[in-house]
């Protein structure tokens, strides 16, 4: 007889019910971590809470899997280096919608979320804003159900904790894995192996066909480690997969066999080399072999996964860009166009001109990047010595590219040498951005500004070529993060007046401009950013032990360090500030509270130096006794995604002050922006976009135009004129040169001041003026409470444009040719009545 009450037992692994999600953690906790409550430390919890929040989204995970493999849908593969992801858990529980519940039974078990959220160890793998976009567009892929997955390398050090001391960065190893990852489920089974070094030799097959064999010095393993990407309330759950290298077992043997102990331990030490660390440069190539070691590695085990995935379902790869849609994430994966060619061509024995044209029909290309520090070449040599086999097939590409190029701008040597895939203008090198701009059908850059210049300079003869392949995707970022997740409170009160669509669909933040009238709503919009400044505040205090006010300006540059990014150009705004104060203790400016916080590629000197800048102007600043809370110099150490959360939240004014034309887009532009901060911007990347959206009256301009600054460069800069015509700035840049902010030593700082006077590459004196006056504007503009905070309003009101949902769109739209497909949930697990 049934029940008229049954009794509800629900699947401690599925389960939404409080009672059952208590219960899941302590199983967890008590099977997985091997503890129980009164023995586990912060961390066992915290493992025991992500493995009951992983176990609730794998069915989603495994039916998206199998939905991609088994139904006829084209796929997205985003190649990249970089993913800086940041803590799954607190964006995983808002992504599946149960925030709430979890919170409570968590809260009920006697422990403190917020604590647990803060035990994860992000996984820091990438540098900057390059790897923060591949995961914003993760998020959105799956959040618009995309079919995708995120292929890139599983470092075991990420980027590099950083330390402060004595004013100086100090770089610690980043042992993001030392404690588990939760997320990660490794896939040996799916495991592939790579070619490195060796020759090649020609051979005629049975068919009397010609053909050419790679035989490798060595061979590497790549075993590849799944991470779910959850979207925002739908099914889908894409992948992240990350390899890991290993020496092949085989290769091993070898080397036992012949009594070779030392020397198969040597192999093994070398192969797992290859994942081992990120290269910490963001912009600012190395050239080193075991960089380009790093690519080849991660491509090629992407490119095999993808065509062993086609040939479940396919019975070969001549449809194979019908299926795959790649994304080449700036060229540091570009060797994938040569490898695919030499898979189809060596391995699946396809002929050369039927190959191509899956290939071309296959890759996409993202500039990200117009610095010439920045782009890639590797020296023939490394390229030839490593990877001979792929050297052949680029020069065959090279070849048969050449004679086109021929074709169109007949008896012109110049454009031969400007365009091949080899520079041999001096040492031969590989350019990896032709070889990426040639194996592509879409080549777009990453703002409206910055794709014009990708079109008028660097690859402006690509541009002359095929005109047609050249686009724009303006940067977005994930509203679920950067807003959803980080400012709970500004999002609570946006949805208490327009409900919560905007979460979806970022354009539904137009309708707050009406509220930017409303005295009320602009109350509780400045209660709402005082809430989260009072908490940055303490926070503050206890990571460096300074007190700040809180109803100060809070002044906030956020970046890795970088001259074109001019932290210290910030900086010499403070010491004007600070010396205006000094001769004027009566000055009526509001306090304000100047945050920095980004970290140095440990082998450029001038921006460790430029961090030691900022430590002792905030050390001479904030101990003077005549300035007290009016102003104050912090650098927050360790700048990463988690502490970006915290931020961007609180920033009253964003500072977005690159040189016109060296800022490609910028991200961090848009998450201040979206949290309600003003900024304060040159022309420069998506800035150009942002001041359009928000409305002039309410952005700070200052400084030149991208024209304006190649003019000044071409007619010869002389920086030593700012210097003496603005007595200012000369006051400014006599002090530091004195030792006053360097305890009487006028060396440390000799090389900060004598590159401005002497060189000054990015502008700063040029800008100076326009700077500073622009920065009073904002110090009038902040008296004015009732008009920041409409300016406020409507600057997040119009931010609808930068949400990464909308470049995913643009993506699928103009470059991918890619549709939507919902997953629809099956129970793989049978349970019992
Ligand atoms: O302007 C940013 C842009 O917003 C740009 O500097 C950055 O990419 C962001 C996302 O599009 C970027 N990073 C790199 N190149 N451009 C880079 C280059 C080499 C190594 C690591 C990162």
């Amino acid at each position: 007889m049934v029940s008229q009450n049954p009794i509800k037992i629900e699947d401690d692994r599925t389960g939404l019910e409080i009672q059952t999600l208590r219960r899941a953690i302590l199983d967890n906790l008590f099977y997985i971590q091997g503890k129980f409550p009164e023995i586990a430390t912060k961390n066992d919890f915290y493992l025991a809470l992500a493995y009951t929040i992983r176990d609730r989204l794998l069915q989603r995970w495994l039916n998206t899997m199998q939905t991609e493999i088994k139904n006829d849908v084209k796929k997205v593969c985003y190649l990249s280096a970089e993913f800086l992801v940041g803590p799954h858990l607190e964006n995983n529980l808002i992504n599946l919608g149960i925030a709430e519940k979890v919170k409570q039974a968590v809260t009920e078990s006697g422990l403190n979320i917020k604590e647990l959220i803060e035990a994860e160890e992000e996984p820091g793998l990438g540098n900057g804003g390059l790897g923060r976009l591949a995961a914003c567009y993760m998020d959105s892929l799956s959040s618009l159900e995309v079919p995708a997955i995120g292929y890139g390398i599983r470092y075991e050090f990420g980027i590099f904790d950083q330390e402060i001391k004595d004013g100086w960065q100090v770089e610690i190893t980043d042992k993001w894995l030392q404690y588990g990852n939760p997320w990660e489920i490794a896939r040996p089974e799916a495991s592939v192996t790579v070619n490195f070094g060796g020759y090649t030799e020609p051979y005629t097959d049975g068919h009397n066909q010609f053909h050419v064999r790679w035989v490798p010095g060595y061979v590497v393993k790549g075993i590849p480690y799944d991470t779910p990407i959850t979207g925002y309330k739908v099914n889908t759950v894409n992948t992240m997969r990350l390899w890991r290298s290993e020496a092949c077992e085989s290769f091993d043997f070898q080397r036992f066999n012949v009594g070779d102990y030392y020397g198969a331990v040597d192999d093994k030490v070398n192969s797992e080399n290859i994942t081992k660390v990120l290269y910490p440069n963001d912009e600012q190539i190395e050239g080193k072999e075991l960089r380009l070691r790093q690519q080849y590695f991660f491509v090629s085990c992407s490119l095999q996964d993808m065509i062993r995935i086609h040939l479940l379902n396919n019975p070969n790869l001549d449809n194979f860009h019908e299926q795959w849609a790649v994304q080449l994430n700036d060229t540091h994966p570009a060797v994938a166009v040569a490898e695919l060619m030499r898979l189809l061509v060596d391995i699946y024995e396809y002929e050369w001109g039927k190959a191509w044209n899956i290939v071309e029909k296959t890759f996409a290309y993202t500039n990200h990047t117009l610095l010439p520090e920045a782009l890639e070449k590797w020296p023939i040599e490394i390229f030839g010595n490593l990877l001979p086999r792929v050297l052949e097939v680029i020069y065959e590409i090279n070849r048969r590219f050449l004679d086109q190029v021929r074709i169109k701008f007949p008896n012109d040597d110049g454009k031969i040498s400007t365009l091949s895939i080899i520079d041999e203008s001096g040492e031969r090198y590989v350019r990896m951005a032709h070889l990426a701009c040639i194996g592509s059908h879409h080549i777009n850059g990453v703002a409206e500004l910055h794709s014009q210049l990708v079109k008028d300079t660097i690859l402006h003869d690509f541009y002359l070529l095929w005109p047609q392949k050249f686009t724009n995707v303006t940067n977005g970022v994930t509203p679920r993060r950067w807003m959803v997740q980080s400012n709970p409170r500004l999002s609570k009160l946006i949805t208490s007046k327009i409900g919560d669509g905007w979460i979806k669909n970022l354009q539904e933040l137009k309708q707050l401009e009406r509220y930017a009238e409303d005295q009320t709503f602009r109350q509780q919009w400045r209660e709402a950013k005082q809430f989260v400044k009072q908490d940055l505040a303490n926070y503050i205090q206890e990571k460096v032990g300074i007190t700040v006010n809180p109803e100060s300006l809070f002044d906030v540059q956020v970046k890795r360090i970088h001259e074109y990014k001019r932290q210290h150009l910030n900086v010499l705004h403070i010491i004007t500030l600070y010396k205006q104060m000094k001769s004027n203790p009566n000055l009526d400016v509001p306090p304000r509270t100047f945050i920095f916080g980004g970290k140095a590629a440990p082998g450029y000197f001038m921006a460790k130096r430029i961090i030691k800048f900022i430590t002792a102007v905030g050390d001479v600043v904030n101990n003077d006794g005549d300035i007290g809370d009016r102003l104050k110099v912090i650098f927050l150490p360790d700048y990463n995604v988690t502490f970006g959360q915290r931020v961007y939240p609180a920033a009253d004014l964003s500072e977005q002050i690159s040189t016109a034309g060296k800022e490609a887009s910028g991200t961090g532009n848009m998450k201040f922006s979206m949290n309600g901060a003003l900024t304060i911007g040159t022309l420069d990347g998506a800035n150009v976009e942002i001041r359009q959206e928000v409305g002039e009256e309410n952005f700070f301009l200052f400084g030149l135009t991208t024209p304006e600054v190649l003019t000044l460069k071409d007619q010869g800069y002389v920086p030593r004129r700012y210097y003496h015509s603005i007595p200012e700035l000369k006051g400014v840049l006599d002090l530091i040169a004195s030792g006053f902010f360097s305890h009487g030593d006028p060396e440390l700082f000799r090389s900060i001041v004598d590159n401005l006077l002497y060189d000054d590459p990015y502008l700063l004196l040029a800008d100076y003026k326009s700077y500073i006056e622009c920065q009073e504007k904002v110090s009038q503009a902040y008296k004015d409470q009732e008009n920041w905070s409409k300016m406020s309003i409507l600057n997040v009101a119009r931010m609808g444009k930068f949400s990464s949902d909308r470049s995913i769109q643009d993506y699928c739209n103009n470059i991918w040719n890619t549709q939507p497909v919902s997953i629809e949930l099956k129970d793989y697990v049978q349970k019992e009545a």
